[in-house]
């Protein structure tokens, strides 16, 4: 009858443990077949009730079925263990390939690049060429050759940003086209970008740097016209068609005559709002036929030659194409800002 039971217990034990999905089921079957209360246990303890002879072979019989069952559980553990340890390494894998669908974040020109380029496309195809020169300049290139002598109000330590008594930190870019007319000769016909400096303290349309754009025209028989023709043309290429100018006279040192330029607003074309400020105009530069002591200082004569030049800033001018109040927008960085140009 036990030996029965035996058989049975053998057949069915086999066969939950070999469907035992988990360590928690199997160990179940461990409790139910070998626990202390466990079936072969219920049978080991039964053999009290047998007879003399029967109760050693049963007994043997009993222990190689819990060697046979406890070597099964042993099998199918390390099996299961395996089986979680392969699960548990394909969850926490870390993925170090780049997905094909990421999408990819472009950025884009800042609006000074953006404002530049235009600019510089414009002059360009009129025939202009980039000049550069050094950030750090003489005050002879940057005063003294620009009709600014040394007691020149522009020249004070106020305004200008001093490395030594004769160098600076330069405060336009009109030394450039100094540079350019030292180092060539007429025809010359250049546009001058880049940083510039002032003793400025920060505020919504003042920073201690900002950028210029000058222009400078030398040749014979250039006129006011010829400014006025080159500027209406810029005009009207940077702001629309229907743009007109219209110039006012002013005071540079290095040109006379000189005069503000200004533009009919963009935005009403002339009749008034919030842009122009109800003025009809905008003003965005200032120009003049170059000084004849300024075309001496570049190694020219006035008498043979002479020239127009005009200065703009280019932080005014980003300003009033995209309709940014304040300057220190263009300054930080904030993507937010900057993206919506
Ligand atoms: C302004 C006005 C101006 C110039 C810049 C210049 C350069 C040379 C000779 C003569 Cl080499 N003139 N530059 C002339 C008139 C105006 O700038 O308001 N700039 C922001």
């Amino acid at each position: 009858m036990i030996q029965e039971t035996l058989k049975l217990l053998e057949i069915s034990g086999a066969k939950e443990i070999n469907e035992s999905i988990n360590m928690e089921e199997l160990d179940q079957v461990r409790v139910k077949y070998l626990g202390k209360k466990g079936e072969l246990t219920n049978v080991l303890k039964s053999l009290s009730n047998l007879s003399q002879e029967q109760r050693p072979v049963v007994g043997s019989l009993a222990n190689e079925l819990r060697e046979k069952l406890e070597d099964l559980i042993e099998k199918k553990g390390h099996m299961l263990k395996n089986i979680e340890i392969d699960n548990k390494l394909k969850n926490e894998k870390i993925d170090i390939s780049i997905s094909k669908n990421i999408s990819k974040a472009y950025g884009h020109s800042h609006p000074f690049t953006i404002v530049l380029d235009d600019i510089k496309e414009i002059f360009m195809g009129m025939g202009y060429s980039i000049a550069e020169g050094p950030e750090i300049e003489y005050t002879k290139f940057n005063f003294d050759a620009l009709n600014t002598p040394a007691d020149h109000p522009a020249r004070d330590l106020q305004d200008t940003l001093y490395i030594t008594d004769d160098i600076i930190l330069r405060t336009q870019t009109s030394p450039v086209q100094v540079r350019a007319m030292l180092n060539g000769k007429p025809p010359i016909k250049i546009i001058a970008p880049g940083k510039v400096y002032r003793s400025d303290s920060v505020d919504a349309t003042h920073s201690p740097m900002f950028h210029q754009i000058e222009g400078l025209v030398v040749d014979k028989n250039i006129s006011m016209a010829d400014l006025k023709g080159t500027l209406e043309m810029f005009a009207r290429s940077y702001f629309g068609e229907k743009t007109n100018i219209r110039l006012r006279p002013h005071h540079f040192p290095f040109t006379e005559p000189s005069a503000e330029v200004d533009v009919t607003c963009f935005v009403c074309g002339g009749s008034g709002c919030r842009v122009c400020k109800n003025e009809g105009y905008i003003e965005i530069l200032g120009a003049g036929m170059v000084h004849p002591n300024v075309l001496k200082a570049g190694g020219i004569d006035p008498e043979v030659y002479s020239g127009f030049a005009f200065g703009m800033g280019l932080e005014r001018i980003a300003m009033i194409k995209f309709d940014i109040s304040d300057l220190r927008n263009l300054y930080e960085n904030d993507i937010r800002f900057l993206e919506q140009f």
